[in-house]
């Protein structure tokens, strides 16, 4: 529609003039939704979060003990390597700093692989998980996720490129050394800087 149209417009220019559209991306309206394979799902008996690797002792947190950790808001923007920016996401979820707590990390354990239904997995470094924006998102602008948006736990990683928000997150493997993670071994970016454009891994 015209209206939607101009709306849209409207709104990318105040976001590009308050450099907040990176480069290269337009503003969405909507919610796309992109993953690789089908929407898994919820089962709240069999579903766990596990925590393993170079930790002293690994965890394992049923769905029931996972809810019971404090819980966060944060408002970001989120941008996808397909070229497309949704800003003013209201995210609330556990920080993964409150995950963090719950383990003693190993000297070496820099780097982390999350994990998720399926297989999928998404390499960062530790210190882009250690922010107190990041978090484990149950909900979105108030709503219980979409099982297409990542339902029942989806991990948000305001800063970096979408693919390292990693739906249905099932667990997190600390390692000493990166990784790549699923997007990463089919030509996507190591690291995935929205700023700077790290796209692939020839940018
Ligand atoms: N488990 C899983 N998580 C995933 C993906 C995926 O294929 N599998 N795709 C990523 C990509 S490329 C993007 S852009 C975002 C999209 O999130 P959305 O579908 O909620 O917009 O999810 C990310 N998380
Ligand atoms: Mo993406």
């Amino acid at each position: 529609m015209l209206f939607d149209g101009k709306e849209r417009k409207e709104r990318e220019r105040k976001m590009r003039e308050a450099g907040r559209l990176p480069p290269g991306q337009a503003l969405t309206l909507k919610w796309p939704v992109l993953h690789y394979g089908s929407v898994p799902r919820f089962d709240p008996q069999a579903w766990d979060f596990r925590v393993s690797g170079l930790v002293e002792r690994p965890l394992r947190l049923s769905w029931e003990e996972f809810n019971r950790l404090p819980a966060a808001e944060i408002t970001r923007d989120f941008h996808c390597v397909t070229r497309w920016s949704r800003f003013d996401n209201r995210w609330r979820g556990v920080p993964f700093r409150e995950i963090l707590k719950l383990v003693k990390l190993q000297p070496r354990a820099g780097f982390v692989l999350v994990r998720a239904e399926q297989g999928y997995t998404a390499n960062l470094l530790l210190p882009d998980l250690d922010r107190d924006d990041v978090l484990f998102a149950t909900h979105h602008d108030g709503q219980p996720l979409a099982p297409e948006h990542g339902y029942p736990l989806r991990l948000i990683v305001p800063h970096l490129y979408a693919w390292k928000s990693v739906k249905w997150v099932r667990g997190l493997e600390f390692l000493d050394h990166d990784a790549p993670g699923f997007w990463e071994q089919n030509g996507y970016h190591m690291y995935g800087d929205p700023w700077k454009e790290q796209r692939f891994d020839t940018d």
